[in-house]
């Protein structure tokens, strides 16, 4: 008798990871801006490259603009696809190797907006879980010294895809 229940509790679990499967799929975030709870700081333009591999590593840039009065730290980023995640800096000075360090905050003065790119600061995901292909979103959330969080979705693009907030004419080489 006990059975049938069961099968009913089944179902219910069953349908949570396609509502997963579902929020992952979309990837309509591109333009979207996200502000913390009290509002002071905005992230906006959030991407990444696709990563084929699994156990694949990968960056995150996105743009944070102080809205408030007080300076803004981010000091870290947590992913339930990845293992580590941190906060890097690329050394352009290196030359032919690239080298990247890693950075224990990311200061973001009142009115001042920071953007991290290729090439410079950005948010690296390593030893990721499961392929990430273009057209799916990875859920992201940043963790500021206050104790404020945002939670996003970052779009991943397709190799030689458009970037969020760049001009339409200009191009990546
Ligand atoms: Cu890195």
């Amino acid at each position: 008798m006990p059975i049938r229940p069961f099968i009913r509790l089944w179902n219910g679990a069953a349908l949570l990871p396609l509502a997963a499967a579902l929020g992952l799929a979309s990837a309509t975030a591109a333009t979207a801006q996200q502000t913390t709870g009290d509002g002071d700081l905005e992230v906006s333009d959030a991407w990444m490259r696709e990563m084929p591999q699994r156990g694949g590593a990968a960056e995150v840039y996105l743009t944070l603009t102080n809205r408030g009065l007080r300076t803004v730290e981010l000091v870290g980023a947590r992913s339930d696809m990845a293992s580590i995640e941190t906060l890097h800096e690329t050394d352009s000075r290196s030359g032919d190797t690239k080298r990247m360090s890693a950075v224990s905050a990311l200061r973001i003065a009142p009115g001042d907006s920071l953007t991290l790119g290729p090439g410079g600061m950005h948010i690296m995901l390593i030893d990721l879980e499961k392929p990430l292909p273009a057209g799916r979103a990875l859920p992201l959330r940043l963790q500021f010294y206050d104790g404020d969080e945002i939670s996003l979705s970052v779009p991943v693009l397709a190799a030689g895809a458009p970037v969020p907030g760049e001009q339409a004419a200009s191009q990546e080489p």
